[in-house]
């Protein structure tokens, strides 16, 4: 770092800004940026970052930045973006902007014919290079490949997933049956189901899910398997300020033909109090009927677009789900099984409770607006509508005498009881619908005879948030796994190119979360098992269980108090705190009041036995074969549900030698592939690139570790010809006619550099951190010296 040397310091909002070294202190940098003549910015060393020597020239692979840090990284994304080239490559990773705007070109069916069979690097870069390069590993090693796809809400995940369906489809998909067409019309199906307006993203999915694309002998498409996780469940009842429950519901309301309305009894969303939960924040304060009237009168949620956006087409996006259905092949009697259902769950929320003076025990019973609601659920649900009220309003008990069980009694229930008992049911019943769609899906695209897949992974990135639950909890322990298996892929890549081209260098170190990981899975004391015991307790509460994870996790690394609180007894813990988990992207501080709730999902017994035996054809089926919640001890809770699939999950993506230790019988999967999707702005427009927050992705996305591990090893690599074309015109006609390793090897020598600075592959030289540009230098140093140099090279070659 010296001075007048041109550097990058941090910046709270563009990220870094640039600016020249002025003074060097003995704790900090002084610089004075260049878009502000006269001011100065005080900067720690180690946050302090050389600049590359042009401004404005970008590169395809950051990898081949002279300085690769932080700064440079995303200095060379913003370059980029501002010329439209969304997409970057690090090494193998390719980092995607969302760009907010249409770029047909950018996917058009030409520009798949041209990465058709090109090597990664030899086009653009490009999410279908990167598809290319699946298939084409794919079909040389004969074993199955992944595509992980990675980012916050909003950063284009789903959409990069669906152009790396497309470019499979159409350049793999045999054209002779209809297979290539219900893979990507699961999309829109799983969409409406899955898929809601949020304030991050107006089509923001609500699941993670892991798309299969299936492969025969010839390495056509022969099918595809879905596998979906977690669910948002609580949008069903409650949506916060300004979100949308699930596109599907307003679309129905929308888009059903009379008939069909006539039949389910639909009305507009405003109707119904589970659509209206996200209008304004007044309507989630107004809970009373009087209220809400008052506010339906004034209309106002009508005009805040929250029930009603003007850039979704409610209508039309109905036809385009229906149409899907029936070309996944979906009857019309199934389809009106499935909006029957999606109708009851509309109905149930507007089921309200009042005491029952009747009854001594303080019971409640259904309200008399209601009634009418009441008989339309049950007709819709095929139960016996005073079944279903008796479910509601009461819970069954098995009482117990001296350790055996005792008779069964009907207990009342309080209004707040009662009303979560309706929201469990619609809860449970929408969930079940969901994963009967991923089931017809999957039916629609059945594959025989494998040979291998590749399976895309679009799940939600790292998560934090003002309050951060169960939900971020889940998310985040997810990516946490994730990450640990990024670090392996991308080291071993790393490492094999290093062998691949003889460098014979030495392992790279880096740091595992496996102690993060553990914390949160060990059996006993880590905070799944935890949380699971204490349902299990006659009283379970929120705040012991915070305890419980402090004191069994005494002194753990990555565990500590949120600073407000301080920990005497469990009544200490603040409502609204819990814990702090230092994560692998940085540390977040979960409120774990709702822990307990998020995490036992199962309905109450009476009223699943009672859906059990309902008439309707399809919501018996969806529950067929569920286990009944009869007590605490044998419930299966949403953490271990969760636990579960990601096993399965990364069984799938770890390539595991041995088949036998997988423990579902699925193909090999040898090779994985990154894609990290960044979103430019949270205002969700195009040509904004707001640096702080996207430099905060990176982070999340994993870059920092990757750079971490680069500087360990050779991060600047450039092929022989490259260097040669780069430097050619310094050098007279006869050093011109070597070929481009001598060329580049003389060179080297002549210069005197390092042995340890750089490596010599069989394609490429490689560069240890900050040597490309010392090098660089060298070369474009005065006439004289270079001169010289080249008398140098001249007699090496003798
Ligand atoms: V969430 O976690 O499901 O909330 P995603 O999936 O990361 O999120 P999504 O793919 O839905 O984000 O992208 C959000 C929006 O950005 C899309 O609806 C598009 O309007 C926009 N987008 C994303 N990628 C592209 C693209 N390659 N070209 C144009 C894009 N627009
Ligand atoms: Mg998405």
């Amino acid at each position: 770092m010296d001075g007048g040397k041109k550097v990058w310091v941090p910046h709270a909002h563009d990220g870094f800004k640039l600016g020249r070294i002025v003074d060097i202190g003995s704790d900090d940098i002084t610089i004075e940026p260049f878009d502000a003549p006269g001011t100065a910015i005080h900067s720690v060393y180690d946050r302090t970052f050389p600049a590359e020597e042009y401004d404005n020239k970008d590169v395809d692979d950051n990898c081949g930045l002279m300085y690769l840090n932080e700064a440079t990284l995303l200095h060379n994304l913003r370059i980029r973006y501002l010329k439209n080239q969304i997409y970057t490559y690090t090494a193998n990773i390719l980092i995607a902007v969302n760009p907010y705007f249409e770029m047909p070109d950018l996917y058009a069916t030409q520009t798949v014919k041209k990465y058709n069979g090109k090597s990664l690097g030899t086009m653009p870069p490009h999410v279908f290079a990167i598809a290319d390069k699946a298939y084409r590993d794919m079909k040389v090693t004969k074993h199955s490949q992944s595509v992980i796809v990675s980012g916050e809400s909003g950063a284009g995940k789903t959409e990069s997933t669906k152009y790396i369906l497309k470019y499979l489809t159409e350049s793999w998909g045999t054209g002779s049956s209809n297979i290539e067409q219900r893979i990507l019309e699961s999309n829109p199906l799983l969409e409406a189901f899955g898929n809601a307006k949020t304030v991050r993203n107006n089509n923001s999915s609500r699941f993670g899910k892991f798309i299969e694309i299936h492969f025969d002998g010839k390495c056509y498409v022969n099918g595809g398997f879905i596998s979906h996780y977690l669910l948002e469940k609580s949008r069903v009842c409650t949506q916060s300020k300004e979100e949308r429950n699930y596109h599907i519901f307003y679309r129905l309301c929308a888009g059903a033909p009379d008939q069909l309305r006539q039949k389910l009894s639909l009305a507009p969303p405003d109707k119904f109090r589970y659509l209206m939960r996200g209008c304004t924040q007044y309507f989630c304060n107004r809970q009373t009927d009087k209220q809400l009237a008052a506010d339906r009168k004034s209309q106002q949620y009508l005009k805040d677009g929250s029930l009603h956006d003007p850039k979704l087409d409610d209508m039309n996006d109905f036809k385009t789900c229906d149409l899907a259905m029936t070309h996944l092949g979906i009857s019309d009697e199934d389809k009106l099984s499935i909006y029957t259902l999606v109708a009851a769950v509309l109905h149930l929320g507007n089921l309200e409770f009042e005491e029952n003076v009747d009854d001594a025990k303080g019971g409640c019973k259904i309200n008399g607006p209601s009634e009418k609601t009441l008989g339309i659920c049950s007709g819709l649900l095929s139960l016996d509508k005073e079944e279903l009220r008796e479910s509601l309003i009461t819970r069954v008990m098995q009482t117990s005498k001296g350790g055996s069980k005792g008779t069964l009694i009907k207990v009342p229930l309080k209004i707040g009881e009662a009303s979560s008992a309706r929201d469990a049911l619609a809860k449970t019943i929408y969930s079940k619908l969901f994963d009967y769609i991923v089931s017809r899906v999957n039916q629609a695209i059945p594959f025989s005879q494998s040979m291998s897949f590749i399976g895309l992974l679009d799940i939600a990135g790292f998560e934090y948030f003002q309050v951060n639950s169960f939900e971020q909890f889940c998310i985040n322990y997810c990516n946490e796994k994730l990450q640990q298996f990024f670090n392996t892929r991308i080291l071993k890549e790393e490492q094999d190119l290093y062998e691949k081209e003889g460098l014979g260098v030495k392992k790279i170190q880096w740091t595992d979360n496996q102690d993060c990981i553990e914390l949160i899975e060990n059996k006993k004391m880590g905070i799944f098992d935890l949380l699971d015991e204490e349902s299990k307790l006659p009283a379970p509460k929120y705040d012991h269980f915070t305890m419980e994870v402090h004191n069994r996790n005494k002194n753990h690394f990555r565990l500590s108090l949120p600073r407000k609180s301080k920990l005497k007894s469990h009544r200490d813990v603040r409502d609204e705190e819990g814990f702090l988990i230092r994560h692998f992207a940085g540390a977040v501080v979960y409120h774990t009041n709702q822990f307990l709730d998020k995490n036992n999902d199962a309905l109450h017994a009476s009223l699943h036995f009672l859906i059990q035996d309902s008439n309707n054809t399809l919501l018996k089926k969806m529950f067929e074969g569920t286990q009944v919640s009869t007590g605490k001890l044998n419930f299966i809770s949403v953490g271990s549900k969760f636990r579960s699939q990601l096993v399965i999950l990364m069984e799938k993506l770890k390539a595991t030698e041995d088949v036998t230790l997988l423990r579902t019988p699925t193909l090999l999967v040898k090779g994985t592939n990154f894609i990290r999707c960044i979103k430019p702005n949270l205002k969700m427009v195009d040509h904004l690139f707001e640096g702080g927050q996207i430099l905060s992705q990176l982070e999340c996305a994993g870059m920092n570790a990757v750079l971490d591990l680069m500087q360990q090893g050779y991060p600047s690599r450039t092929q022989f010809l490259e260097l040669y074309n780069m430097y050619k015109k310094f050098m007279p006609s006869d050093l011109i006619r070597l070929d481009p390793r001598l060329f580049c090897k003389a060179l080297f020598k002549a210069l005197g550099l390092d042995d340890n600075d750089f490596k010599f592959g069989l394609t490429k030289v490689f560069f240890r951190p900050g040597k490309f540009a010392e090098f660089d230098q060298i070369m474009k140093s005065d006439p004289e010296n270079l001169a010289i140099l080249i008398k140098k090279v001249k007699r090496w070659l003798i």
